[in-house]
């Protein structure tokens, strides 16, 4: 078994103060750097919006929070985050940042992506597996921010393709709006993702 620890999202605009700040964001941090010298690779993600990206509701003069319909299904709106270049896109400055990988998404102007694998198209790869696959990882324990949003879309992608995913749910936090931590929770356990 070769496992890596995936660190989703721990970026300053999803924790306290910043602009799509998640409660308790922050507070898991320490853990998450602990954790990092038990695994055989450790990657980070971090959301990488250009400005003016589809998914921000000022791109569609509607409120943060709602819903749109996009031609690859319904996309939540966000206020502007994680703008490329910018301290909100920048990594905490608690988090360890000596990791394997740093994989960016979310880059493509006209689609989102929440998870590590694919965009929210379902289709469009990130190179996340090719880049595990190769290097013999088959196991994947996975941190970070949002539980119901990057964590859940990643873990259920990684799933599907066949990694042995762990969600150590302590070491996340969840952004839970309209009831959205309870059916990611669904959405994992039913893609055979333990949540520890
Ligand atoms: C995320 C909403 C928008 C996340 C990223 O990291 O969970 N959520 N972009
Ligand atoms: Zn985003």
């Amino acid at each position: 078994m070769t496992h890596a620890l995936i660190v989703i999202d721990i970026q300053n605009d999803f924790c306290p103060g910043g602009a799509l700040a998640v409660a308790g964001g922050n507070d898991i941090i320490a853990g998450v750097n602990a954790l990092m010298d038990d695994f055989d690779a450790v990657i980070l993600t971090q959301d990488w919006h250009p400005r003016g990206h589809s998914s921000f509701a000022t791109s569609h003069n509607a409120d943060p929070f709602t819903t749109t319909q996009m031609p690859y299904g319904p996309q939540v709106l966000w206020p502007d985050h994680c703008v490329q270049g910018t301290g909100g896109a920048a990594f905490h400055p608690d988090l360890r940042t000596d990791a394997d990988l740093i994989i960016r998404k979310g880059f493509n102007p006209a689609i989102d992506s929440y998870s590590a694998f694919f965009e929210n198209d379902q289709t469009t790869p990130t190179g996340l597996e090719g880049y595990l696959r190769t290097r013999g990882i088959n196991t994947l324990t996975m941190v970070g921010l949002a539980t119901d949003f990057c964590v859940n879309f990643s873990a259920v992608d990684a799933a599907k393709l066949g990694f042995g995913v762990t969600v150590r749910t302590d070491l996340c936090r969840a952004i839970d709006m309209d009831g959205s931590l309870v059916a990611a929770t669904t959405a994992m356990q039913n893609a055979g993702v333990v949540l520890l």
